[in-house]
This record gives structure tokens, C-alpha cells and sequence, in this order.
């Protein structure tokens, strides 16, 4: 598939701040920064909801809070369900211009939440559910979800038996639901971020926004690399930029420049892969080499 000519970006990050400056997030938290740009992009008549994760820490305990806006704090495996009440409880009072935003960890998405989270995208309710995926149970100490890479080093995945499952495809999970819209997005592309909250705002109905969320303690990575981190698995192709649209209509955001690094170069920086031999980087890049080309083939499709 041919790149397109231009990619018209938008630098224009809105200036008003919803989050407080300073919290309890670890330096070079990934987390923080997309809850910044998120809600920026939807503004001020957003109520958060957020399930047990790093985040219902990072909120602060009530009546302090990192937010300006409403957060309702709710069971690890209930962010679905319990968006989905907020929903019609607004649409009852007739505030249609209220944005519901779910807010939570891959444990609570790709794992413990996926059933209420599949109920709710089903029945197409209306609200933004973002996963931010740190790719791993980060909160209780770095445990295996199904979001961890195959052969990531995690507290329940030891070196000497590390993770010999792929991570699941959760965005083709949500778009398999027919949703209106699905998406990727990560902190090194705060313009492209920003653009797909306010589509997904501007849209009625259930949208999935999964965002690459760096973790240094988790990935074992410097926090002064985060942002380096995440447009290294953009460019390498490990983390494509991308939306889906009533689960057909695929198109690539962001088009790694001059054909992509090599997956090696976003794997060195994490002392959770320290481990990997030459044979499994091999087997890693051949795989992220296969899902870009099936990504092809999706956006190739949906071209009109
Ligand atoms: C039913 C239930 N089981 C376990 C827990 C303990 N718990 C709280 S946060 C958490 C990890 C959450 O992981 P994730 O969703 O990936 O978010 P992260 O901590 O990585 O930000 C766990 C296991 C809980 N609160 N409720
Ligand atoms: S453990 Fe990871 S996700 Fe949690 S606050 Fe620290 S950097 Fe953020
Ligand atoms: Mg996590």
C-alpha cells in the first residue's frame, strides 16, 4: 500500500489544564500524561470513571483529587457497566453535551472488565472507554495480564518462565463489535491523540480508545526515555497508529518515516526484554512484520 503524500497534522494542544500540575504518578508515567491530553481534548463537562488500577491512586483520595472534573471511583471489573449507568442517567436528565469517560488499565480491559466492557460496546452505550495499557497489573507489583508482550519479563512471568502467550488484540476485539469507532494512540503523538478524543466526542455511541501507556518501573526503562519509548514502538511498527471505524473502515494515522526501525531499537531501552536472545528479537520482528501487513491489507481494503 502506497504511503500517502502528506500527513496533515494538527499542533494545536489546547491550552487550558483539567488536570492539577504534581501528583503521585511515578516520574515518566505514561498514564498521567494521556489523562493531560485527554482531557484537554474533551473539556470541562467530562465525569471520569475509573476502575482499580494505578490511576484510582493517581486520582487521589477523596476530598483531595488530580482532576478538576467528577471521577467516580468503581470495582475493578465494572468500568462497562458502571459507564453505562452514567450514560442513561444523563441521558435522563437530558444533558446530551456531558462526555462519560471510562479510564482504565489493561488488566481492567483485556481481563477482569472485558465482559461488562463487551456488554456495554454491544449495546453501542454512550461513552469513550480508554484502556490505558501499561502492559501489565502495575498497581499490585508488576503482575502478567493478557496485555503483556510474548516473552516480557513480569513478576509472574520470571525470566526462566517468561510469558509464552501473544498479547490479544483487544482493538480488534472492540471493533468486531461493530462499534462506530476504535482507535490507537500514544503520549509521543500528542497532536494525533488529541484529534481522535475529539472525534470520539463528536461521535454518539460506544468508543474504544486504547493508548500505549510507558511504565518505567514496570518496563524497566528510564522515565526520562517515555516519550522516546512510545514513538519507538510507533516507528517500529510494534504500536501502529490507526482507527476503526463500524469495524471495517481502516486507516493508518501515522506512517513510520522511511519504512520504520527495527523492533531491537524499542526492545533495548526495557530492562524487561534484557533477557531476550537473538532468536526470539528474530521471532518478535517477524511478527510485528506480519500484523503491519495485515494492517496494510485491512486499511488497503477499506480504501474507497
Ligand atoms: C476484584 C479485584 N481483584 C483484584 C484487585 C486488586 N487490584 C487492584 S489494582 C490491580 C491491578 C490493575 O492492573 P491494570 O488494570 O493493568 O492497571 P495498572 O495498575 O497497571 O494501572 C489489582 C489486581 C481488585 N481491586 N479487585
Ligand atoms: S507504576 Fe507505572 S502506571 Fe503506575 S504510576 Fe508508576 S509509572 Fe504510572
Ligand atoms: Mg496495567
Amino acid at each position: 500500500m502506497r504511503e500517502p503524500k502528506t500527513y496533515a497534522r494538527n499542533y494545536e494542544i489546547p491550552e487550558e489544564e483539567l488536570t492539577y500540575s504534581g501528583s503521585v504518578s511515578c516520574p515518566g508515567c505514561g498514564a498521567t500524561l494521556s489523562m493531560r491530553y485527554a482531557l484537554k481534548a474533551l473539556g470541562s463537562n467530562t465525569i471520569v470513571v475509573i476502575p482499580a488500577c494505578c490511576w484510582s491512586i493517581i486520582a487521589g483520595p477523596f476530598p483531595y483529587s488530580s482532576l478538576t472534573v467528577p471521577i467516580f471511583h468503581t470495582a475493578f471489573e465494572t468500568a462497562g457497566a458502571v459507564s453505562s449507568g452514567i450514560s442513561a442517567a444523563l441521558d435522563v436528565l437530558g444533558k446530551k453535551d456531558t462526555t462519560v469517560l471510562a479510564w482504565a488499565g489493561d488488566g481492567g480491559t483485556f481481563d477482569i472488565g472485558l465482559q461488562a466492557l463487551s456488554g456495554a460496546v454491544e449495546r453501542n452505550e454512550d461513552f469513550i472507554y480508554v484502556c490505558y495499557d501499561n502492559e501489565a497489573y502495575m498497581n499490585t507489583g508488576i503482575q502478567r495480564s493478557s496485555a503483556t508482550p510474548w516473552m516480557a519479563w513480569t513478576t509472574t512471568t520470571p525470566v526462566r518462565h517468561p510469558k509464552e502467550e501473544p498479547k490479544k488484540d483487544i482493538v480488534a476485539i472492540m471493533a468486531a463489535h461493530r462499534i462506530p469507532y476504535a482507535a490507537t494512540a500514544t503520549v509521543a503523538y500528542p497532536d494525533d491523540m488529541i484529534a481522535k478524543f475529539r472525534k470520539a466526542k463528536s461521535i454518539r455511541g460506544a468508543k474504544f480508545i486504547h493508548i500505549l501507556s510507558p511504565c518505567p518501573p514496570g518496563w524497566k526503562s528510564e522515565a526520562s526515555d517515555s516519550i522516546k519509548l512510545t514513538r519507538l514502538a510507533v516507528q517500529s511498527k510494534v504500536f501502529p497508529l490507526y482507527e476503526i471505524e463500524h469495524g471495517e473502515k481502516v486507516t493508518i494515522n501515522v506512517w513510520p518515516k522511511d519504512g520504520g526501525v527495527p523492533v531491537s531499537e524499542y526492545l533495548r531501552l526495557q530492562g524487561r526484554f534484557r533477557h531476550l536472545s537473538e532468536d526470539a528479537i528474530a521471532a518478535i520482528q517477524a511478527e510485528v512484520d506480519r500484523n503491519w501487513e495485515r494492517l496494510l491489507k485491512k486499511a488497503e481494503m477499506s480504501m474507497p
